[in-house]
């Protein structure tokens, strides 16, 4: 059978650049992108589809023949605290739309970004393993935990190929982040870029599990095409890239950068990050399916000033 991708949520920050990965390796023909929004730069099939909405989930799903869905619609860590029971809400209804409909229609195989947020105090700080206690702190992190069950449930009990990672944060130069307590290591590149002074909303010592986009993107396209007999986790699969702090980007932007200013005023996002792990041990991903980070700091670093240089200056 042809391979048919539906991505629910491809406006966000990982959908824009899987849509376009998926696009290359699979042909523009055969990914339909989807948000709760109309597209009108979209290059390739665009559906506007509400994932609170059955029907509409369904209708697409039939419509194309799909055969595997990425479901990354999410409200994230930050912004889900301002109404916790709407993030509550919109988090598991929509997956449990996805999952569902998924079963009805006979879906091959179905993508669930799940999160270093999962975790909370009970966890190891350090190399957290993957199969660690999971007491998450925010109604993000307890969707995450609830929707990473849900997979697991419906792969067992109906069959249905679910696989799941959990991202750290994710550092890209192609779309912005949106209200999550990681977002801070994107925007200190837009500001570094821009010559204005950072204002950091974490201390300067706190350190968080992150990855580039790279990366983020080549683990989500590699657990999805892994033989189904190497996933042997159906909750969630830890990934790292590389652990670090606010302190320590400014850094090397500095390097790159020699006036650049950076100043902290901690919000409630410290408490978040106070909350998730330093680093994370994904032994289980290297060892079933093969995962393995290429970006280091430097790398990223390097990568997000050149490509975000070159964004502003085709704006000016
Ligand atoms: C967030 O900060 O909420 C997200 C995440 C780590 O899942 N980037």
């Amino acid at each position: 059978m042809n391979t048919t991708i539906l991505i629910i949520g491809a406006h966000g920050q990982v959908g824009r650049v899987l849509t376009e990965s998926l696009q290359d390796k699979y042909g523009r023909e055969s990914v339909i992108a989807s948000d709760i929004r109309k597209d009108e730069n979209a290059n390739g099939i665009f559906e506007v589809i509400d994932a609170t909405d059955f029907d509409r989930i369904k209708e697409v799903v039939i419509q194309y023949k799909v055969t595997q869905i990425y479901h990354l619609a999410a409200i994230l860590s930050a912004k889900g605290e301002e109404n916790p029971l709407k993030t509550w809400d919109i988090n598991i209804k929509t997956w449990l739309n996805v999952l569902e409909v998924s079963r009805i229609c006979h879906v091959e195989k179905v993508f669930y970004p799940s999160s270093i947020a999962v975790f909370g105090n009970s966890a190891p700080r350090n190399n957290t393993p993957n199969n660690a206690y999971l007491d998450p702190t925010t109604v993000y992190g307890i969707s995450k935990v609830d929707g990473e069950n849900w997979a697991q449930y419906y792969h067992i009990k109906y069959g249905l190929d679910v696989r799941s990672i959990r991202y750290p944060g994710i550092i890209g130069y192609q779309s912005l982040p949106g209200g999550g307590t990681t977002d801070y290591a994107v925007d200190i590149y837009h500001k570094a870029v821009l010559n204005e002074k950072f204002i950091c909303f974490l201390n300067e010592g706190t350190v968080l599990p992150m990855i580039f986009i790279d990366d983020a993107i080549r683990a989500t396209i590699e657990i999805m095409e892994a033989p189904a007999e190497k996933i042997k986790v159906r909750t969630s699969y830890n990934i790292a890239g590389i652990s670090f702090s606010p302190k320590e980007v400014a850094s090397e932007i500095h390097k790159r950068y020699p006036d650049f200013k950076i100043d902290y005023k901690p919000d409630f996002r410290q408490n978040i990050a106070e909350g998730w792990p330093r680093s994370i041990d994904d032994s289980e991903a290297r060892m079933d399916w093969g995962w393995k980070p290429v970006y280091d700091l430097g790398a990223i670093t390097d990568t997000m000033i050149r490509e975000l240089k070159s964004q502003y200056e085709m704006t000016i």
